[in-house]
């Protein structure tokens, strides 16, 4: 099995991982291909989660690819669209490799610039392509860039449903395996666009709305309201509208983001956005025009400035300016809004695209039982995993997206997220943290009895399911041991 070192170290993995970890040390016990097959099921669980992040045309994606990762990598171009799927992820040295629809790889050449991969094959042949690069971010998160959805350009359009969406004219290969979503919108998102979000297999806890671009929003940075303050309201009323779907959503502005974060600004930057700081909004409204440049900022500057820190940047970053690059770059990284992104993606996304990845780890094992010739012993392995109570969680999230699917609005679709989401015990059956354990028992012993009188009369083969796991599940909380867990 390849580990990384210091695996085994007192306190160094989590449960879910040592619990798997150890299936998959039985499955190479069993010898032969098994081995490969236990050490490719294990680069799976080694690796760290990976976000997609999705969304219509031109909405910002790479350019937030590029703020979280840290540098300029993913081509952004106001004429030149992303054309293929790209998964990036920590690794040295920085290197590409091309993944054909048939499943077969190939190395690429990476420019000198980081960004320009030379792709080998037409990119409707390609599935996707994978990209290494040494970087801190990626270390926790692989970020998977896809081209923007959108009937203007099919191919693209194409490229992200089959790399994305389990089904659509592809293979297994062609599949980019993701634990989580980030969908990009810059004003209502589309019907369309909702339904394709639908076919994601996600839950609300694995997907994340972000309102992009939020520097020009609404009336844009020349406009009555601040773009961002707007923003972040029309946000909030997003995030209530769209709680079927995504669990919240934040405002950011991957431009300014990108700035901040890529260390793009420069002294001499700082300096000429500075120089604006006697104008008034109207006369640096007419610069933004192009109609009245000063001698200050020719073309070639002012077009600079725009691309760094957008219109937004050069109406209200005059006076950070003013204090040196340092200080602007500060400004644009406070009012870019992708603290909060970061923060939503490293503590609730992260915690479900985990049992996510459990759940893909599953399946494989499931996959592997259903074609290898050692199938009763792997049936055991898988088997065991399951029943483990460490991984109860990864069956309960598994159910609740079955019944997100069948049945949103019955009782026990409730009633798993319920689960999911506690953060203590107690929660899990609805009581306040520090509950006598007594009382939780009593309360899932209630539960219990509940979901036995439900399996009498099921609607649906998923709830048949879910119900066989919330009986498991209320058992083991009946014992006072079991909450103590
Ligand atoms: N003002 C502003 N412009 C942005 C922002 N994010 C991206 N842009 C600009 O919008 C254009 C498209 O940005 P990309 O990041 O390439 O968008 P994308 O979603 O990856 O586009 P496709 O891959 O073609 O779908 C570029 O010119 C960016 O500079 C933002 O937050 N604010
Ligand atoms: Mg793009």
């Amino acid at each position: 099995m390849s580990a990384p070192a210091g695996y085994g170290a007192a306190g160094g993995v989590d449960p879910i991982h040592a619990v798997l970890d150890r299936g998959l040390h039985q499955l190479a016990g069993l010898g032969g291909d098994l081995v490969g097959h236990a050490n490719a099921i294990g680069t799976i669980l080694w690796s760290p989660p990976r976000v997609l992040i999705v969304g219509r045309l031109k909405a910002g994606k790479s350019t937030l690819v590029n703020a979280l990762i840290g540098a300029p990598v993913a081509e952004t171009a106001a004429l030149e669209a992303t054309h293929v799927v790209t998964v990036y992820q920590d690794g040295a040295p920085s290197r590409a490799e091309v993944v054909g629809l048939d499943g077969h790889r190939q190395p690429v050449a990476v420019g000198r610039d980081g960004h320009s991969v030379a792709l080998p094959l037409p990119s409707p042949q390609i599935a996707f392509v994978d990209r290494w690069l040494p970087s801190a971010a990626l270390r926790e998160l692989t970020l998977i860039d896809t081209p923007g959805l959108s009937t203007l350009t099919v191919d693209n359009d194409a490229a992200t449903r089959r790399a994305v969406i389990d089904g659509f004219e592809q293979t297994r290969t062609a599949s980019v395996d993701a634990d989580a979503a980030v969908f990009l919108f810059d004003a209502a998102p589309r019907t369309d666009e909702l339904d394709f979000l639908q076919q994601l297999p996600f839950t609300p806890l694995t997907m994340l709305g972000v309102l992009s671009r939020a520097d020009s929003f609404g009336e844009g940075a020349l406009g009555e309201r601040d773009p961002l303050a707007h923003a972040g309201q029309h946000a909030q009323r997003l995030a209530t509208q769209l709680a079927g779907t995504v669990s919240t959503v934040v405002p950011v502005s991957g431009l300014l983001a990108q700035t901040a974060h890529t260390g793009q600004l420069t002294e001499q930057t700082a300096a000429a956005l500075s120089a604006l700081g006697g104008l008034t909004p109207r006369q640096v409204a007419r610069i933004i025009d192009n109609d009245q440049l000063p001698a200050s900022l020719p073309p070639a500057a002012r077009a600079q400035l725009l691309g760094l820190v957008g219109e937004y940047g050069l109406i209200h970053g005059r006076e950070a300016a003013g204090h040196g690059a340092a200080a602007l770059n500060d400004w644009l990284a406070t009012r870019c809004g992708i603290d909060a992104l970061r923060h939503l993606l490293h503590t609730s996304i992260a915690r479900y695209a985990v049992l996510h990845r459990a759940h893909r780890i599953l399946a494989r094992l499931d996959q592997l039982a259903f074609t290898h010739p050692a199938r009763d012993h792997i049936r055991t392995i898988a088997a065991g995993l399951r029943s483990d109570p460490t991984l109860q969680l990864v069956t309960v999230l598994e159910d609740y997206q079955r019944m997100l699917r069948t049945d949103p609005d019955c009782p026990v679709t409730d009633e798993l997220r319920t689960i999911l989401t506690a953060t203590h015990r107690a929660g899990q059956v609805e009581l306040p943290e520090h509950s006598d354990p007594t009382q939780i028992a009593a309360a899932a012993q209630q539960r219990l009895a509940m979901a036995q009188q439900r399996s009498l009369a099921t609607g649906s083969a998923a709830e048949d399911a879910a119900l066989v796991t919330l009986i498991g599940f209320y058992t083991t909380l009946t014992t006072t041991s079991g909450v103590g867990r």
